[in-house]
Order: C-alpha cells, then sequence, then structure tokens
C-alpha cells in the first residue's frame, strides 16, 4: 500500500542486495542503520541517486511481463524527484521523450517524488506519455484507437477538442496536489511518428496509417525498497508485433485485418483460407519496414525472443531466477517459431517492480 510507512525489511533487503551488486557502493551496514533510524523517525527513507538507478534497473530485470530485459543495466535513470508543480512535470516528461529519442531510442525512467505515507501525490493520467484518442461515431463504430475512448471522453470534459481523426495525439493529464488536473499539449519535438508503407504494395500507404516511435509507459507505480513512486514513466523501443499483430489488429483497436485483406484480394468466405494470418503477415512488414526505412529503432519478434533466450542465460549464470509470465513474453504473432514458446517460466513476484495502479489508471 503506496499510502503506509515503509516497512523495513523490504528496505534492507533492496539495500543489500544493491550493495552486493555494485561493490562500488562500499559495505552496506552503515547505510542500514541510517535507513532503520530515518523509517523510525519519519515512515520513510530517502534513496541516494545511486540506489535510485539501481533500483529501477531490477525492477525493469523483474518485470515478468517484459521480454526486452536483454538490456536492463543500460536503463538510463533521470532522478527528477525534486519536481513539484505540473509545470515543472510537463516539462521534465518533455525532456523525457526528447531525452528517449526518436531514432537510435534509449530506454530511460524518469523517476519523479515518492509517495509520503498520508499524503496525496502528484499523478499522469495517461497510460502512455504519446497514444492516440478514440471517438465512438453515431453508428456504433470508433475512430481513432477504441481503448482510449474513456480517456479521450475524460480529456474531452476539461475542454480538450479533438480532430477526430485516427491519429489524434492525446494531450497529457496531469494532477498535482497544489493545482488540481492540468491538461497539456505535447509540442510537436517530443513526438516522433512513422508513417506506415509496405515494401510491395503500393495501396498500403494511402490507407493513412501510422504510429509513434516510442512505447513510453506512464501508468505504473515503482516500488524500490519499500518505497512508493506512483509517477515514473518509462520507455524503450517497441517490438514490431506490438503494433502490427495488437495495436491495429484486434478487433478491439484499429481491427484493420478485414481492410487488409480486401485491399489483398483474399478469399475471406472461410477461415481455412488463412486471410486473416496473411494480412497479419503483412500488416507486420509494413510496420518494420516503415520504422527500419525511417531509421527508427524497432526489433522484430524473432531477434526479441532470442535476445529474451540470453537474458535467461545471462541470468542464471549471474546467480539470479528470471520471474516470466509465457502468456506476455509469448509474441502474439508466429509464437511457435520463436525459441520462447519452448519452454515454461518460473512466475514469482520479486521487487523492486512495476505495478499497475487501478487508481493511476483509472
Ligand atoms: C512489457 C518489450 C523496455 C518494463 C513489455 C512487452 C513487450 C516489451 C513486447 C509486452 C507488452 C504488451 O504485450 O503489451 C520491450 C522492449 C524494450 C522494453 C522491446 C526495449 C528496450 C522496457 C523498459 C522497461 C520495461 C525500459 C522498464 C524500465 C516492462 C513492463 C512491462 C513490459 C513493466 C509490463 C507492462 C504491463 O504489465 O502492462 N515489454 N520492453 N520494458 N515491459 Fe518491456
Ligand atoms: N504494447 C504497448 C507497449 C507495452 C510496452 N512495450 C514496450 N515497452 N516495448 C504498445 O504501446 O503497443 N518499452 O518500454 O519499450
Amino acid at each position: 500500500d503506496p499510502g503506509s510507512p515503509v516497512d523495513p525489511a523490504e528496505a534492507e533487503d533492496f539495500l543489500r542486495r544493491c550493495y552486493v551488486e555494485n561493490p562500488r557502493l562500499g559495505p552496506v551496514e552503515p547505510r542500514l542503520a541510517i535507513v532503520r533510524a530515518q523509517i523510525a523517525a519519519t515512515g520513510t527513507y530517502v534513496h541516494t541517486t545511486d540506489e535510485l538507478t539501481h533500483g529501477a534497473k531490477m525492477a525493469w530485470r523483474n518485470a515478468s511481463r517484459c521480454i526486452g530485459r536483454l538490456y536492463w543495466r543500460s536503463l538510463m535513470v533521470l532522478d527528477r524527484r525534486r519536481a513539484r508543480t505540473a509545470d515543472e512535470i510537463y516539462s521534465l516528461l518533455v525532456q523525457h521523450l526528447q531525452t528517449a529519442g526518436g531514432g537510435q531510442i534509449r530506454p530511460v525512467i524518469s523517476v519523479f517524488a515518492p509517495a509520503q505515507p498520508g499524503r496525496p501525490h502528484a499523478r499522469v493520467w495517461n497510460e502512455q506519455l504519446i497514444r492516440y484518442a478514440g471517438y465512438r461515431t453515431e453508428d456504433g463504430g470508433a475512430v481513432g484507437d477504441p481503448r482510449q475512448i474513456d480517456f479521450t471522453t475524460a480529456v474531452r470534459g476539461f475542454g480538450w477538442q479533438g480532430k477526430e481523426e485516427a491519429f489524434d495525439v492525446l494531450p497529457l493529464i496531469i494532477e498535482t496536489p497544489a493545482e488540481g488536473v492540468r491538461v497539456y499539449e505535447l509540442p510537436e519535438r517530443a513526438i516522433r511518428e512513422v508513417p506506415l508503407r509496405h515494401p510491395e504494395f503500393g495501396w498500403f500507404a494511402e490507407l493513412g496509417l501510422r504510429w509513434h516511435a516510442v512505447p513510453a509507459i506512464a501508468n505504473m507505480r515503482l516500488t524500490i525498497g519499500g518505497v512508493h513512486y506512483p509517477l515514473a514513466p518509462f520507455n524503450g523501443w517497441y517490438m514490431g508485433s506490438e503494433i502490427g499483430a495488437r495495436n491495429l489488429a484486434d478487433v478491439d483497436r484499429y481491427d484493420l485485418l478485414p481492410l487488409m485483406a480486401a485491399r489483398m484480394g483474399l478469399d475471406t468466405s472461410r477461415e481455412s483460407t488463412l486471410w486473416r494470418d496473411r494480412a497479419l503477415v503483412e500488416l507486420n512488414r509494413a510496420v518494420l519496414h516503415s520504422f527500419e526505412r525511417d531509421g527508427v529503432k524497432m526489433s522484430d519478434h524473432h531477434t526479441e525472443s532470442q535476445r529474451f533466450i540470453t537474458h535467461l542465460r545471462n541470468e542464471e549464470k549471474a546467480g539470479r531466477a528470471v520471474p516470466a509470465d509465457w502468456s506476455w513474453i509469448v509474441p502474439p504473432i508466429s509464437g511457435g517459431i520463436t525459441p520462447v514458446f519452448h519452454r515454461y517460466y518460473d512466475e514469482f513476484d520479486q521487487r523492486p517492480a512495476f505495478y499497475l495502479d487501478a487508481e493511476a489508471a483509472e
């Protein structure tokens, strides 16, 4: 519970691991004495920048749903604990996106102030820093990303006007205890997007599809050594199938397979022609091709699966168990021809960790 005092046992467990993994931080015992006293006096304690940095990396390493963990050591951790006002937070979120970059994308996390026991804290309502608005149409259909319809309705309640097009980037909704809810439009320099085209199908570009370069999850709580960071947005790069096999293909998202099949002239009269599968592969080729052409970093699901297997091997050598959730790790396309399919994983909750806050997700 982010509202209760820090559990000294969790703090100690984290600090011991952190200092064992980083001998240059010196002996942990004197640090433990300080932290125990801080918790006894105030109910919480303050991480050093080194602890915060390594703790965030450990949380990524422990993210059982993430296939991208091979590079956990390379996470760039931006210490933003001193930001208070919505304007400050907004400007640091824009900086985050610019630091992540739009081409050679770097994994980055911005860690804002921890939750203080019993006190309200700042939060960002958006699921990701960059997302496309969704609108319900009169005929019961949808324009844009149907997943964002409720959020888009809330944002419009604060006076934001969407263009009601398929790829309207949503504004940031930042709520602080002192200032309430404020709405901020992201500047163009913070939003790299890739117009989608296909290596062979000339008509594909005319569909007007696009996607943003950076996935930056904003609604997960980071927990390190008993301290909760309710605002700690992070990003890596996309695996193509997240866009091509889910965002653009799911029936309750952009639902593009029927349109693809029609333009490809496929026989959709029965499932056994595998028209859905054929359309899905071409959609995924278009995503990978377009990002590659535009020099925007992205991985395919075969490469990312191999990297994950390398990660498992590395961690085994380091003597650490790797929690993993099969149903999230296996890619949503061609699962059985990737190496991550053909084995089981241990599922367990190991901290530091990222949690989805029902409260922050709203
Ligand atoms: C989930 C890939 C970086 C933490 C995922 C998923 C993929 C993925 C494919 C599943 C998403 C889905 O099915 O919706 C990658 C790749 C990265 C990367 C290719 C490139 C570097 C990161 C970083 C962090 C992170 C930097 C945190 C510091 C997570 C977490 C989840 C996740 C917490 C679970 C999200 C949830 O429960 O909704 N990642 N990731 N990942 N990743 Fe990564
Ligand atoms: N599937 C979501 C993004 C989830 C996280 N994926 C990453 N994370 N690649 C989507 O927007 O499609 N990351 O930090 O790189």
